[in-house]
């Protein structure tokens, strides 16, 4: 059958954790949980098309006139909280012009499946991990056969909802196709730090075992593809013309032994390839560091949180600022870039408090910040301490009432406001330095990268 998968381009929302200047210039990133559904259908030989309207710009009648040509029998979408009503509405308007069932998967589906389903606009909804869901509820669909055998959905008969059991996480990641990012316009991915094309992001490891409280994916079971097949996904994509990629894992380096060994195989690879990758400052050393630099990873994003230790341990980071400061700079020495992840307005957080984690920011060798304020995300224990200080369910109000509030933050005196504001100073104060912009000069890889940080800085300043 045919299957089209959409990503419509989805605007600032209220609640989103960046000021507005960062968000206009963060870039634009592959549907990556799109491209697992995707692969699973064509290995299954379905044929499948994702058209992605944010990455091609797509206005209304044009998202409508390329998802029609891919006559479509079954349309699916990706579903985040933060984009939720955005997201129904480009859902309401397809399938009024083109009349097709639609099946919505993807985190906020699993937290709200039942006030996902119970909207008009959706008929099937896909409440965990989805890739061998998605071959059995095609074959379903096509056959005419019973949705009651497809496990993990919840589904529309008549006027009732029909609910099947939950299917097992996938335990074998090496046993799942490659993500189709051939279905993709590869050449439009792009982010604010990145400097060449084609870009694209690779998600190598599933769950994540540690507690930060404002993460909901954090205490989930840990799986992880081999570093043989994340060697080989890597091939993949450098033939289809990337030769820019960052590994979007919580964690990478969690497991040390795939770490090394996957170093070890691209180093042997010598591809004209630059890589990044995402992890924790406790999970690494320097045999790792230089490991990860000798096969090509140019920079290292670390969660770095915050500059105060009371306010990291409310965070249950579980890391501390030494090892903060003893990662950063190990990663300096064997010369790969550092991204640093703070966040403002955790509980415990004062002006005093921020002021010590653009402190960090600004001591640290680090390259790239990015400092967002702390948006409580639903089922996450930061959200339990929002319902228990204001007894109201924000979210709740918003998915089933459509009801846009700003998300109250917990266990601070400071308002959105005053956090909206601060994070603007950090981003002011670590972007502007004198000698922070000559070193960015001396380290340029294109002038398209001189382009974009130019127009970023110019949109802060009219922040
Ligand atoms: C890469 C990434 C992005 C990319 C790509 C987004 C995408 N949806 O493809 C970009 C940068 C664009 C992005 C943006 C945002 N993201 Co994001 N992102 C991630 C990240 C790091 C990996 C996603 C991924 O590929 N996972 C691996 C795949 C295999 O898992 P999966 O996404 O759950 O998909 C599986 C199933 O859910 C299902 N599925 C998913 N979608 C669909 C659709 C259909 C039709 C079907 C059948 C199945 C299906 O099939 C997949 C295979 O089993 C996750 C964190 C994480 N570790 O998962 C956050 C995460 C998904 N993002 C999150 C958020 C908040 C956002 C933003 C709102 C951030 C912002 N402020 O702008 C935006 C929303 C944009 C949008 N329209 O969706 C939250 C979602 C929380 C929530 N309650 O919704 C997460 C969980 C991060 C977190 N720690 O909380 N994100």
């Amino acid at each position: 059958m045919n299957v089209t998968l959409v990503f419509p381009p989805c605007n600032r929302e209220l609640n989103s954790s960046h000021l507005p200047f960062v968000e206009r210039n963060i870039g634009v990133l592959p549907p990556l949980s799109l491209l697992y559904p995707a692969a699973t259908l064509e290995e299954a030989g379905h044929r499948v098309s994702i058209v992605d309207g944010n990455a091609e710009r797509l206005g209304s009648q044009q998202l409508i006139q390329r998802v029609r040509k891919t006559k479509p029998d079954l349309l699916g979408f990706t579903l985040s909280t933060f984009t939720y009503h955005r997201s129904l509405e480009w859902i309401r308007m397809l399938k009024a012009a083109l009349g097709v069932t639609v099946v919505a998967g993807g985190r906020h589906v699993w937290y709200y499946p039942r006030e996902t389903i119970e909207r008009s606009e959706v008929d099937i909804a896909v409440r965990a991990e989805a890739d061998h869901t998605i071959v059995s509820l095609a074959e379903a669909i096509e056959r005419n056969t019973s949705l009651q055998r497809v496990e993990g959905i919840m589904y529309k008969r008549g006027s009732r909802i029909r609910q099947t059991p939950l299917c097992q996480p996938v335990s074998n990641l090496d046993s799942l196709p490659f993500p189709s990012r051939h279905l993709l316009p590869n050449d439009k991915y792009y982010t604010f730090i990145s400097a060449r094309r084609n870009f694209t992001t690779m998600i190598t490891v599933r769950g994540c075992p540690f507690h930060c409280i404002f993460c909901g994916v954090g205490n989930s079971a840990v799986r992880m593809r081999s570093a043989e097949k994340v060697v080989a996904e890597i091939l993949r994509a450098y033939e289809l013309g990337v030769r820019e990629l960052e590994v979007y894992d919580d964690s990478f380096t969690l497991n040390r032994k795939r770490a090394l060994d996957i170093c070890a195989r691209l180093r042997k690879e010598k591809l004209d390839l630059d890589w990044a990758i995402h992890t924790r400052v406790d999970l690494v050393d320097r045999s790792m560091l230089g490991a990860l630099s000798g096969a090509g990873c140019r920079r290292v994003n670390y969660g770095i949180e915050s500059g105060n230790k009371h306010v990291l341990r409310t965070l249950k980071k579980g890391t501390s600022l030494s090892a903060v400061r003893q990662a950063v700079h190990a990663t300096r020495r064997v010369g790969m870039d550092v991204f640093g992840y703070f966040v403002v307005g955790a509980p415990g957080e004062t002006p005093e408090t921020v002021q010590e984690t653009m402190q960090l920011s600004l001591e640290l060798p680090i390259d790239y910040a990015q400092f967002t304020k702390i948006v409580a995300h639903p089922y996450t224990e930061l959200y339990d301490m929002v319902l228990q200080e204001k007894r109201h369910d924000f979210w709740q109000d918003y998915i089933v009432n459509g009801k846009e509030a700003e998300i109250p933050l917990a266990g601070t005196n400071l308002t959105n406001k005053e956090v909206d504001q601060l994070v603007l100073k950090a981003y002011r104060k670590f972007y502007f330095r004198p000698g922070y912009l000559l070193r960015r000069l001396t380290r340029l890889r294109s002038a398209h990268e001189l382009v974009k940080y130019c127009r970023a800085a110019v949109a802060s300043i009219g922040s």
